[in-house]
């Protein structure tokens, strides 16, 4: 492949960049940029006018420039510019992407300090060492890290829905403890339960700001203050988050707490049903348009009342249908009647034990799970397909049937109404073949099957190998159905609606899986296969007792898809969920 003109342009630019710490003089690095800019904005490519012998035509590609195009050309190399990078290592070229670095401080942060990545110039300036230098100062070290700090979130991008949940908590319950707090709520994204965050948005309703803005500054894991004022700041924590909190009157809680959990569609669709009843609406108040009198709403319920529509739980406010829903249940009624909540939830039908890649036993899932008050749960160990350790065999699983015997056996002794049930997370292999004989099957009380290998397979090979799997009249769960791992790795490229049919069609239950590394179902797929009128599950995919907490993911994911509790299988009492398992099995 012959080199692209921005692929030039880049590495006519790097070329200036080390020039330029290594102290060049300036009309020299300016020409290598001026051919930069101008090779990255010509209309042919330049391999192309290289191979006419053309090269002179592009303006700013002088001859020592023409020269450097035609080795690279020819070889695929510059000796020159390996030369440089061997004078200027690229860890102290990358020191040039940090806003508020030049490449005269880049020069110096190398020479004296011995700085050649953006790591160490990270750990020189927490260290204090940057302050120390002619023209820098405390201020500068600080914006420094701030730079390195943007640098890191662009490169991050999102933040998962489970790792800022639990950072939010945490704040939350802080600021909740500072006296004259009324009360403190995430809005925005995170309030809606987006599967990723960009920023986390915390309101707090008081009479007096002072206190609690200062408090919020002073939280452990707070690494910088972005902007502090008397009711309002922002904070980047330790990971890279920015956190944004507002103080207001308790009495404009209601419009403000609505104002920002958003999302912004939702907030436009909600300003024009305001305005086609007369009114504007803000974060402070609904103002009459006619004379300007101002309504101010206490609770959410009563602003969406007051404009004719239902209360909108934040997970549905994405404009998908949720406005007309609320508009047509009016004012105290229901958007989705029956959406599925934490509360309807009577067991967990996926987790791991020690018999596959967990970590607890069968007795702590079952104690942890009792906690939670569950009825029941279905031990799902993976099978020796995944080629992972321990994987289940039909006499291992045998003799894990016993365990659970006995486990069930001793809670009975104990007088606690709760059942486990034996499952398998069964290998769905590449060729859409399950990894256990029917046989093995026939003897589990659940089973649910999944992918974990060949996930980037074609469309049409991967659907093919999961309808043939959804055909094995065992099969009950369709577990983590895409397998996609949240900003690691897209999920399989299915032809989903002949997947969802299919399941439809079989009976066959698909998982919206909690772990907060998955979230798999996702809520539009999910929406779109409950709309279907397919079975969903949502269980944990916990490996260790603790990890059955992560329950509030999956429902956080099912409810943003309009999920009913009806059409979710572990909502089901144990003898409903027993009865519908067994259909299948004759
Ligand atoms: P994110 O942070 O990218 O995950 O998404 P959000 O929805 O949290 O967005 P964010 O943090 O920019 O703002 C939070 C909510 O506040 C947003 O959903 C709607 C509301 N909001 C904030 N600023 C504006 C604005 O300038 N215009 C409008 N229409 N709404 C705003
Ligand atoms: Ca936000
Ligand atoms: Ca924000
Ligand atoms: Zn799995």
């Amino acid at each position: 492949m012959p080199l692209s003109n921005q692929q030039l342009a880049d590495l006519f630019n790097d070329i200036a960049d080390r020039l330029e710490i290594q102290g060049e003089v300036v009309f020299k690095v300016r020409a290598y940029r001026t051919a930069a800019e101008n090779i990255a904005s010509h209309p042919r490519p330049l391999a192309e006018l290289w191979a006419e012998g053309k090269l002179d035509e592009v303006s700013g590609v002088g001859k020592e420039i023409a020269k450097k195009i035609d080795e690279l050309m020819r070889t695929g190399q510059l000796a020159f510019y390996e030369r440089l990078r061997a004078e200027v290592p690229d860890g102290v070229a990358a020191l040039l992407r940090v806003p508020g670095v030049g490449p005269k401080r880049a020069k110096e942060f190398w020479e004296k300090l011995g700085v050649d990545s953006i790591e160490a110039l990270e750990a020189a300036a927490r260290a204090g060492k940057l302050r120390a230098l002619p023209r820098m100062g405390e201020r500068a070290e600080q914006s420094i890290l701030a730079g390195i700090d943007a640098l890191k979130r662009r490169a991050v991008g999102r933040f998962r829905l489970g790792d800022v949940r639990p950072l939010a908590e945490r704040l939350i319950a802080a600021l909740r403890a500072v006296p004259s707090v009324y009360a403190v709520e995430a809005a925005g994204s995170l309030r809606r339960g987006k599967e990723t965050i960009g920023d986390l948005d915390l309101l707090v309703a008081t009479d007096d700001p002072a206190p609690v803005i200062r408090a919020f500054l002073e939280q452990p894991g707070v690494a910088q203050v972005l902007a502090a004022g008397e009711t309002k700041a922002s904070v980047r924590l330790e990971n890279g988050l920015q956190v944004d909190i507002r103080a207001l009157s308790p009495r404009v809680w209601g419009t403000a707490l609505q104002y920002f959990t958003g999302s912004q569609q939702h907030n436009i669709r909600i300003r024009e049903i305001a305005q086609r009843q007369g009114f504007s609406l803000n974060e402070y108040a609904l103002t009459r348009l006619a004379d300007g009198a101002e309504e101010q709403f206490a609770d959410e319920a009563s602003l969406y009342a007051r404009l004719g529509m239902a209360w909108i739980p934040p997970e549905l406010r994405e404009d998908r249908g949720e406005i007309e829903a609320a508009l047509a249940a009016g004012p105290g009624g229901q958007v989705v009647p029956d959406l599925v909540a934490l509360a309807d939830l009577r067991g967990d039908l996926q987790m791991h034990t020690a018999w596959s890649d967990g970590t607890g036993d069968v007795m702590g899932m079952a104690r942890a799970a009792i906690a939670l008050g569950y009825e029941y749960i279905l031990i799902t160990d993976h099978t020796a397909g995944l080629g992972i350790a321990n994987g289940l065999t039909p006499s291992r699983l045998a003799d894990q049937r016993r365990e659970i015997d006995a486990v069930n056996a001793q809670l009975l002794r104990e007088g606690v109404r709760f059942r486990v049930l034996q499952g398998a997370e069964v290998e769905v292999r590449s060729d859409g073949s399950l990894d256990l004989p029917d046989e093995a099957l026939a003897q589990l009380d659940l089973v649910q099957i999944a992918l974990h290998t060949g996930l980037n397979q074609p469309r049409e090979k991967i659907t093919a190998r999961v309808l043939r799997a959804l055909e094995n009249p065992f099969v009950h769960i369709l577990g983590h159905p895409s397998g996609r791992l949240l900003n690691e790795r897209d999920g399989a490229d299915c032809d989903w609606e002949a997947v969802f049919q299919a399941a439809k069609a079989r009976g066959v239950a698909l998982e919206i899986n909690s772990d907060p590394a998955r979230l798999d179902l996702s809520d539009v797929l999910a929406r779109r296969a409950a709309e279907l009128g397919c079975w969903l599950s949502i269980s944990t995919d916990a490996h260790a007792p603790e990890g059955l907490s992560s329950i509030t993911y999956g429902i956080t994911v099912a409810r943003r898809a309009w999920v009913p509790a009806r059409q979710v299988i572990n909502t089901w009492p144990l003898e409903r969920l027993l009865a519908w398992a067994r259909r299948t099995h004759t």
